[in-house]
């Protein structure tokens, strides 16, 4: 087997001890890292079995519109997941439409503002209205509470996100959607592999889309899929995603080009087939992120339910200023020096970037957990392309910047520029 996620590759580091604040790269030492250290960073799968695989699908000259790889792929996600329809799609986004338009939805439809941009860019492009609600205080999902507030006349549906792979308290929304004749869809585009209940993450809702983004613990290149266990939706869906035609010469509605191509599909299944190990080097980095930042005041790491199943493919810290002294831009600001490109995910929530923050210059108002978490958060660096020797490192810079908080933060003075 050449599969990468059962070999960390260990990158070059630069030879400085980082046991001073004069060492840091902001101000003036090495960077630790040579080459840049990517949240994100792809997990790739046995490489003979892909190239066979893609050896296969150039002989067969079939390769797109349905072919036997994207069946394949979505046979195996259907069965994972344990629903009964999966239909792969060219990405997340365009699934997401999909999902939308197949469900009927219109008018307004409520979301976290505390998301990818995608989630809201699905509706807004089909000129449906993303009405953004509020996650809970110590939970980065949608507050059923607050969504019933925000039902009204023209609501026609809910979007809930998985956000970083914790799910959305399912049964209360679920129970709101019912009771007010709404349609109910997930995000799940970090959840694949998560559980609920003890009850994998794609059965929920009405449907539920995943990713396989590159970025992704499994991915397809671009990818993603609708998965649900509505006959009727699964049908119209697939329709949709090839144009809406059923027949040669017929369309039945309006369609898109939302098709998974098979060296995309060759890609996920063998990815797929590296999954567990995948999920395996995502635990070991975040347990050992978790042990070594365990004691850092006002770091804290977020961590997942022990009791379900989770991908753990986030690594997100939370920072509280009142406590390292330092603050969460200055923190990316010193690791960005350093190579690693820790990232704010989901700074700074969808309803401060365009368009929205136009068309809701207030929303910020009915959104303070949102915007309390979109100044706290940074995510790390994990994956197959990372091991211990990395970890160890960003760790060390984050505890010599927390705990000399005061004097780091007095050097930058609030000056800071972050260089990608
Ligand atoms: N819903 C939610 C909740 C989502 O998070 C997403 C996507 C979607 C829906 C839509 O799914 P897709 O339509 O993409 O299937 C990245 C991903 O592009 C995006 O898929 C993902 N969420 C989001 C959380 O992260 P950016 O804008 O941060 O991407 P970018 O180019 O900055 O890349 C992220 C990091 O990964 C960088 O540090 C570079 C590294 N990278 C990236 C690629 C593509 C690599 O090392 N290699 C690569 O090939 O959005």
């Amino acid at each position: 087997m050449n599969d990468v996620a059962t070999k960390a590759k260990t990158k070059p580091v630069t030879s400085v001890e980082k046991d001073s604040v004069e060492n840091l790269a902001i101000f003036g030492g090495l960077p630790a890292f040579v080459e840049k250290l990517h949240v994100g960073r792809p997990n790739i799968g046995d490489r003979d079995r892909l190239m066979k695989r893609i050896g296969n699908v150039l002989d067969s000259r079939w390769l797109t519109n349905g072919g036997p790889c994207a069946q394949e792929f979505e046979h195996r996600i259907a069965d994972l997941v344990g629903v009964k329809h999966c239909i792969a799609i060219c990405n997340a986004t365009v699934a997401l439409e999909i999902a939308i338009r197949a469900l009927g939805l219109s008018g307004e439809v409520i979301v976290p503002s505390f998301t990818f941009i995608a989630t809201a860019h699905a509706l807004q492009w089909q000129e449906i209205t993303p009405v953004f609600c509020d996650v809970k205080r110590n939970d980065p999902t949608l507050d059923p509470e607050r969504v019933e507030q925000m039902i009204t006349p023209r609501t026609t549906g809910i979007i809930g996100v998985h956000l970083w792979g914790h799910a959305c308290d399912v049964e209360a929304l679920g129970e709101i959607a019912s009771r007010h004749n709404l349609r109910l869809i997930f995000d799940s585009a970090h959840a694949f592999g998560c559980s609920h209940g003890g009850r994998m993450i794609g059965g929920f809702g009405d449907a539920e889309v995943f990713s396989f983004h590159a970025t992704k613990f499994v991915n397809s290149l671009e990818g993603g899929a609708v998965v649900t266990n509505d006959d009727e939706l699964a049908k119209r869906t697939r329709l949709m995603q090839n144009f809406g035609f059923t027949h040669y010469d017929q369309t039945d509605y309006i369609g898109t080009n939302g098709k998974m191509n098979e060296v995309s599909a060759a890609v996920g299944l063998t990815n797929l087939e590296s999954m567990e190990s995948i999920i395996s080097a995502n635990y070991r980095n975040y347990e050992e992120y978790s042990q070594e930042l365990s004691e850092l005041p006002g770091v804290e790491l977020v961590s997942y339910e022990p009791t379900e199943r989770n991908n753990y493919q986030y690594v997100v810290l939370k920072i509280d200023e009142t406590k390292t002294r330092v603050s969460r831009d200055h923190l990316m600001a010193i690791l960005h020096a350093e190579n690693i490109l820790a990232r704010r995910y989901f700074y700074p929530g969808c309803h401060r970037m365009e368009p929205y923050r136009s068309y809701f210059p207030h929303a910020g108002l009915l959104l303070p957990e949102t915007e309390r978490l979109a100044e706290r958060v940074l995510s790390l660096p994990t994956g197959t392309a990372i091991g211990s020797a990395e970890i160890q490192t960003i760790c060390r810079i984050i505890q010599l910047a927390v705990t000399n908080g005061i004097e780091v933060s007095k050097r930058l003075n609030g000056d800071v520029s972050i260089s990608e």
